[in-house]
């Protein structure tokens, strides 16, 4: 019975979207369970967390070089902005968080990298709404 099976993994599949709170939950980042957060897991998990929703002023999914001012400190405007189009996208605030938290540049975020993504989503950090 496909259709049933597909019907389930989709419920899963919103069940899980629907979990606002556990992406703010840095543990829950590695789907897989491999010990260690792959670009990919990453993109979906951060993602979720909504970052862009807190900056974002004028609601257009993008940042410009005022409304980014806040995460300057974490990396430069310029440099975020790798399209040099003025704006910061989603894609390109991922790459500026999956930098800082890929300390050693593995191209992964290890178990002993993530307390510093749960730091930026707590209260009252860079990430905090
Ligand atoms: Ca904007
Ligand atoms: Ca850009
Ligand atoms: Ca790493």
């Amino acid at each position: 019975m496909p259709y049933v099976r597909h019907l389930a993994s989709a419920a899963t599949a919103m069940l899980t979207m629907a979990a606002p709170a556990l992406s703010q939950d840095t543990t829950t980042w590695d789907g897989d369970g491999d010990g260690i957060v792959s670009p990919q897991e990453f993109v979906t998990a951060f993602g979720a967390s909504a970052p862009l929703d807190g900056l974002d002023a004028n609601g257009d999914a993008q940042l410009d070089a005022a409304e980014y001012a806040p995460l300057e400190a974490v990396r430069p405007f310029a440099e975020a902005d790798s399209d040099a189009d003025g704006l910061v996208g989603t894609a390109e605030l991922n790459g500026v968080f999956f930098v800082r938290y890929d300390r050693n540049g593995s191209g992964t975020i290890d178990a002993d990298e993530l307390p510093a993504a749960q730091a930026d989503l707590a209260p009252g950090s860079v990430l905090a709404r």
